[in-house]
């Protein structure tokens, strides 16, 4: 999983704005953000997407990453007035980056139906 950018940024071989970490779970500002507030929650075990994530992974690992989210829309100031969370899985999921990630996007008013 070397080549894995965001493994690359769990291992602090490459930059990112972090905005949390634990054992478990990292968080750090999309470099292209498409909104005011756009983080992106990661696991730090390798996972490809939410079709490949264990039962383990289910019960350990997304419950913390949906803690964090909720703490970091409290720190961020998005938390009363509302945010989206967004999970792109797989090809026609538009995922572009083979790591398990949850967008937390926040800071205007969102749109639906998604594209
Ligand atoms: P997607 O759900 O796989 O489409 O989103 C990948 C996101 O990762 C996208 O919003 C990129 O801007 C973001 N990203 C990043 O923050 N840092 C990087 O080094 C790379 C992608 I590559």
């Amino acid at each position: 999983m070397s080549e894995c950018i965001f493994c690359k940024i769990v291992k602090g071989e490459i930059p990112a704005a972090i905005l949390y970490e634990d054992d478990k779970v990292v968080a750090f500002k999309d470099i292209q953000p498409t909104a005011p507030n756009h983080v992106l929650v990661i696991p730090k075990k390798h996972i490809v997407s939410m079709a490949h994530a264990t039962e383990e992974d289910l019960q350990e690992i997304l419950p913390q990453i949906f803690k964090v989210i909720q703490k970091l829309s409290q720190e961020l100031g998005i938390k009363e007035e509302g945010f989206r969370i967004v999970n792109n899985c797989g090809k026609q999921g538009g995922q572009t980056v083979d790591h398990l990630h949850f967008h937390l996007l926040g800071g205007r008013q969102m749109l639906w139906p998604p594209g």
